[in-house]
């Protein structure tokens, strides 16, 4: 079996490129208007005041269309380019939504969570990318006059089948699987690292600070993803 490297990323690993973490120490990031994710990222708050929902992914859309994919990205993209070269299989999933991975070159980018620029339409069901910062009006519309939401995964909500299935997958044929920038408490995004380890994968943790995780890792580097993934590369 060609060996097989996993990536599993979390908001930590965009945070030098300047987007807010969800549990990030700087509270400026968890928090938008006093609501944290957990109280916005719900199909309830939606279907309460989706103008509200939508001003908060406006504003998140406006903060990714203004930052730039940092070092990190770009070290896991090289990565993933080396592994094709020495014929090794990469897979990056991630959990993240905001679109940076892709745009810093990595192919085999599974999104668990979904993705910040495709609107879904609650009526006909129709999925399209829309890139416009800010969206107006809001909430958007589709042509067929339904109200769209994120194409995200909320609180509550199953992930996608087909990414679960492929992350689920190569998380149980990883030789070699780095966890990078996630806090680890969100399932069963989480719950993959156990299943590459009970696998008998090698894992590395990359964080700043200590999560549930560490306890499961071969190796831990303690620091920011941009210069530990440069020095790893
Ligand atoms: C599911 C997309 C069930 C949207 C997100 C009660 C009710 C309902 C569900 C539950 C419940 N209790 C538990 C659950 C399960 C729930 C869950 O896990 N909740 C948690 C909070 C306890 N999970 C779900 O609801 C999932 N669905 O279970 O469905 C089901 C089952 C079958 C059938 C039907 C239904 C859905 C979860 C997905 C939710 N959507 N996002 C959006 O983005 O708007 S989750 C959100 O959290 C983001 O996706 C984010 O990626 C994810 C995880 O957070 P992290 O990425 O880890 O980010 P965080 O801020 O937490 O941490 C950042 C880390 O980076 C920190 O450790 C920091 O130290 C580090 N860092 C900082 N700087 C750097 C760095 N690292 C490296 N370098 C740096 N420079
Ligand atoms: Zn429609």
């Amino acid at each position: 079996m060609a060996e097989c490297v996993a990536v599993l990323t979390g908001a930590g690993i965009s945070a030098e490129s300047g987007i807010p973490t969800f549990r990030g120490q700087s509270d400026a990031g968890a928090l938008w208007r006093n609501y944290s994710p957990e109280q916005l990222a719900t199909p309830e708050a939606f279907e309460r005041d989706p103008r509200l929902v939508w001003e908060w992914y406006d504003w998140r859309r406006g903060c990714v269309a203004r930052a730039e994919p940092n070092a990190g990205h770009r070290a896991l993209a090289e990565f993933e380019r080396r592994c094709a070269a020495t014929g090794r299989r990469f897979t990056l999933i991630t959990q993240n939504v905001d679109g940076l991975h892709d745009r810093a070159g990595s192919r085999q980018v599974v999104k668990l969570h979904g993705d910040l620029w495709i609107l879904r339409c609650l009526s006909c069901g129709r999925e399209e990318r829309d890139e416009r910062v800010p969206l107006d009006p809001l909430p958007p519309r589709c042509d067929c006059g339904g109200l769209q939401r994120p194409a995200v995964v909320w609180f509550g909500e199953s992930l996608p089948a087909r990414e679960w299935a492929c992350a689920s997958e190569v998380s149980a044929t990883a030789r070699m699987f780095l966890v990078i920038g996630t806090s680890g408490v969100v399932y069963p995004a989480a719950g993959l690292v156990e299943i590459a380890r009970q696998s008998g994968a090698r894992i590395a943790v990359v964080n700043p600070e200590p999560t549930p995780l560490d306890a499961r890792a071969d190796w831990l580097f303690r620091g920011a993803a941009s210069e530990v993934l440069a020095r790893l590369l």
